[in-house]
């Protein structure tokens, strides 16, 4: 079932050493940076760490914008060892890579690459024992990728179909007796879509697939949008098969996607040695996904991911075994500091519950796209409020008082399947708390489309968590949970 990797997942780079496969994604501002998965069927994938996971690898502050960070992995593995190499887009950024013998970690600290301009980068080795990079655009340098040095001048390798935007994330491969470079082009919005050209050598000259795009939805009414930024693995089996991106827009006109860019897979068969991509399947992953975090490890999951920083000072499971502890700095979620600790929305329906105690501040649980455009329900001593920012416009939406000592806050998330005008939105989004017998009071029900990727832009979808906006808060426990 697709997208075999729900929630935000963009830009997917896969390999495969023995039955194992490995994958990695882009991460934005969050931090720790570029989730790192492993499968062994290529549609189960489990979390196994995130590879940059200490400021020396990753250096994010309060001045690195939403959607800039970390962009468009690519993940080998050559010489006994896995590469992975990224673009930066934030200050003091570029291209760098890192290497691991452990794909779950730990991973090297950046070697840049600092002769190598341009996003998206690649890397394959020639028989000859030459480094390609090859960059959007598309470009490609020769180096070295232990020590950083590029030699000569870049290469202009191909641009694309003529008349579509932004030629992007290439990737090169020898297959058989071929080099193919995979491209993205189109733009990673509606008009996105994959094309591939061959040559005899690493570089070039290109001829392109006579039935290019080989993959794109634009301008069709499938169920998954925005569908490219591909990367091919061979399976053990001998089988091909392509991991990509796409969307799943919901509500009325032009639609509106909420859980940010996913990661789909589809499989590819050979005819006249260029790559025919079959079929996306799609759906919901089978099993409802339900995920409680008690917080008794003294290190967070995986899958748990902050604001561009995270300090054991500011959060910690550490401080009170059980209990995730925030020490506020920044005043919201509408501050680019603020104390962040969430996972991301990876299901159109689900309901998210925390049991937190506000004694000696305040703060709660957000569903957040930026600091421009989130919601959420925070607590204080003896009151509850909900909250939403939308672009310049921060309002209180609701208020009530409650009880003194812990409290439970409850967001359910629904997608809409009934749509009442062309203007509907994709889901609603229920903010309230559980009383003490398990009912829900619902203080207010907010349209999700302005959290959503085609009203404040970007490349990021929701992530869903936990802050602190003044003093100390301490949470017991965090509940994730899909709904039918
Ligand atoms: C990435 C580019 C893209 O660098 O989006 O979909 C950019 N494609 O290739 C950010 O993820």
């Amino acid at each position: 079932m697709n997208p075999v990797i729900p929630g935000m997942h963009p830009d997917p780079s896969v390999c495969r050493v023995g039955e194992d496969y490995y994958l990695v994604c882009s991460s934005f501002e969050y931090f720790p940076g570029i989730p790192v998965f492993h499968s062994r069927d290529l549609v189960h994938w489990n979390q196994i760490g995130n590879a940059l996971e200490r400021p020396s690898q990753l250096h994010l502050t309060a001045e690195t914008p939403s959607s800039a960070g970390i962009y468009a992995p690519t993940l080998r593995h050559h010489d006994g060892r896995f590469w992975l190499v990224v673009t930066s887009v934030s200050h003091g950024g570029g291209n760098m890579v890192f290497t691991a013998t452990d794909p779950a970690g730990p991973w090297s600290d950046p070697v840049p690459l600092p002769g190598v301009a341009g996003i998206d980068p690649d890397l394959a080795w020639d028989d000859e024992g030459n480094c390609w990079c090859t960059v959007a655009g598309v470009q490609q340098y020769r180096v070295d990728p232990a020590t950083g040095e590029t030699f000569g001048e870049p290469r202009r390798l191909w641009s694309g179909t003529p008349g579509a935007k932004a030629p992007e994330a290439p990737h090169l491969y020898r297959i058989g007796g071929h080099w193919y470079l995979l491209i993205a082009e189109g733009g990673t919005e509606r008009g996105h879509g994959v094309s591939i050209a061959r040559a005899a050598s690493p570089n070039g000259p290109f001829e392109p697939c006579p039935a290019n795009p080989i993959l794109s939805h634009r301008s069709t009414d499938e169920r998954v949008q925005n569908t490219g930024h591909a990367d091919l693995v061979q399976a053990a089996d001998g089988a091909w098969w392509m991991v990509l991106l796409g969307v799943r827009p919901g509500g009325g006109t032009p639609g509106w996607h909420v859980l940010g860019r996913e990661t789909f897979l589809a499989p590819v068969t050979w005819t006249d040695g260029w790559p025919v991509v079959g079929e996306l399947t799609s759906g919901e992953p089978g099993s409802p996904a339900s995920e409680r975090d008690d917080f008794d490890l003294p290190e967070l999951r995986p899958s748990w991911i902050s604001l561009r920083d995270r300090f054991e000072q500011h959060c910690t499971t550490k401080e009170r075994p059980g209990r995730l502890t925030l020490h506020a700095r920044g005043s919201g979620m509408d501050d680019p500091a603020v104390v962040f600790a969430g996972r991301r929305q990876q299901h159109l329906s689900c309901l998210v519950r925390t049991l937190l105690d506000p004694a000696e501040g305040r703060g709660g649980l957000a569903v957040r796209l930026d600091e421009a455009h989130h919601y959420e329900i925070e607590a204080a001593y003896g009151e509850v409020r909900v909250l939403a920012r939308i672009g310049p416009v921060a309002t209180v939406v609701a208020s009530r008082p409650v009880p003194e000592g812990p409290i439970v806050l409850v967001v359910r998330v629904y997608e809409a399947r009934t749509l009442l005008d062309a203007r509907s939105g994709p889901d609603t989004l229920s903010f309230g708390v559980e009383e003490p017998d398990g009912t829900f009071t619902s203080l207010a029900t907010l349209d999700g489309k302005y959290l959503s990727t085609e009203v404040a832009g970007g490349f990021t979808g929701r992530v869903i968590g936990l802050y602190a906006a003044a003093g100390t808060v301490h949470f017991d426990w965090f509940e994730y949970q899909q709904l039918n």
